[in-house]
């Protein structure tokens, strides 16, 4: 087999955008409708505080399209389909403003590029410069950008990447010394196949310094995909640890791990606080897919796909890490409407369905 498969990029594609039925009628009282999202097709909302200390504003990823593939091997005359999404980032005000675009990014290609020929386009959030405020860093192949909102002007930062190439990325303060860091996630071929590891870097003047060495992840069944989740609290771990997803291509409970930092520049990864096993277990919840997490006092809260041993199928559930296990939360009753895609939002959740964004300023879930 070739180590490079022959790529024919086929067509662009465009998202269809999704049928608008209108606000729901809402039977509780604490759920406040904040007002109408104007992006079609979003995949995933960040909010936070980009512009001024004020107030939040909201990042998200729309979905604009695909990119479609066909990967042939050059001994084969069997062509292989591989649909790369294509989406941009478009930071909206917040509500008092009414959620109007404020900035979006360049057409970014996901990290399914990989598989093809083309570089993807990583990008993440974080207070990089650790002035309170967060900025977007994006990512292509061994430069980075990191874009600083101003409440008039946006100010660009460029700075050059050394390694493997990048496929994901977080920003975090892993050990807690007040200076954010950039965690990577580098892909590479070397004799024996294809391989995965982390890196720390922190961002000096344009340069990401290495800080540490690269940790090999452990090598998995073939066909798993690897991707950063964020920082994470975990109970008996230091600082805020990057949780790295394996994926499975098939629904079945995805492999965790926390990477974290053990002193000096020494980092470690360990799926040890994460449960797993590669049957479903009556009695156990595990998690599938990538989760959404969500720092709730100390415990890790996650929003995701978790598969109960006891039923049949998965559901998209809150659960807490406690003790090495899954519990999953049971919802209010003003929140079982809960299926759409949710953030952090001041103190409470922010949920964004059916275009519009509602607000939960409780927890949407019971801890017992
Ligand atoms: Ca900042
Ligand atoms: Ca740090």
């Amino acid at each position: 087999m070739s180590e490079f498969p022959l790529l024919l990029i086929l067509v662009l594609g465009t998202a269809q955008p999704v049928a608008d039925p209108g606000p729901p009628s809402l039977q509780a009282e604490p759920v406040l409708l904040l007002g109408r999202c104007p992006v079609d097709s979003v995949t995933k909302i960040v909010a936070g505080r980009f512009i001024s200390s004020d107030e939040e504003q909201v990042l998200a990823v729309e979905r604009t399209g695909d990119i479609k593939c066909l990967l042939t091997e050059v001994d084969s005359q069997s062509a292989m389909p591989v649909r790369v999404p294509v989406c941009r980032l478009v930071l909206l005000a917040g509500p008092k403003k009414g959620f109007q675009r404020l900035w979006q990014s360049e057409m970014l290609i996901g990290p399914e590029a990989v598989a093809t020929k083309l570089v993807p386009d990583i990008w993440t959030v974080g207070d990089i410069d650790a002035d309170s405020l967060l900025e977007v860093i994006t990512i292509k192949g061994n430069s980075g950008r990191v874009f600083h909102f101003g409440r008039d002007s946006i100010a660009q930062q460029s700075f050059a990447i050394a390694g493997g190439l990048v496929i994901d990325a977080a920003c975090a303060d892993i050990d807690l010394d007040a200076f954010p860091e950039l965690v990577l996630l580098e892909h590479w071929t070397d004799s024996s196949g294809a391989k995965v590891g982390v890196r720390v870097g922190q961002l000096m003047n344009n340069e990401l310094r290495a800080k540490g060495r690269l940790v090999e992840l452990p090598g998995c069944e073939p066909g798993i995909k690897f991707s950063l989740l964020g920082s994470a609290r975990l109970e008996d771990y230091p600082g805020a640890p990057v949780i790295v997803l394996g994926e499975y291509p098939s629904l079945r409970p995805s492999r965790y791990y926390a990477f974290y930092n053990a002193g000096g520049d020494s980092f470690v990864l360990t799926g040890t606080p994460f449960p797993w096993q590669e049957w479903f277990s009556r009695d156990e919840v595990l998690a599938a897919g990538g989760l959404q997490l969500f720092n709730a006092g100390d415990t890790l809260i996650a929003y995701g796909y978790f598969v109960p041993g006891a039923q049949t199928g998965a559901a998209v559930s809150f659960a807490a890490l406690q003790d090495g296990e899954w519990r999953v939360l049971r919802l209010r009753q003003w929140a079982q409407k809960v299926v759409g895609l949710i953030c952090r939002f001041q103190s409470g959740w922010l949920e964004l369905r059916n275009r519009h964004f509602y607000f939960y300023p409780e927890e949407p879930f019971y801890w017992r």
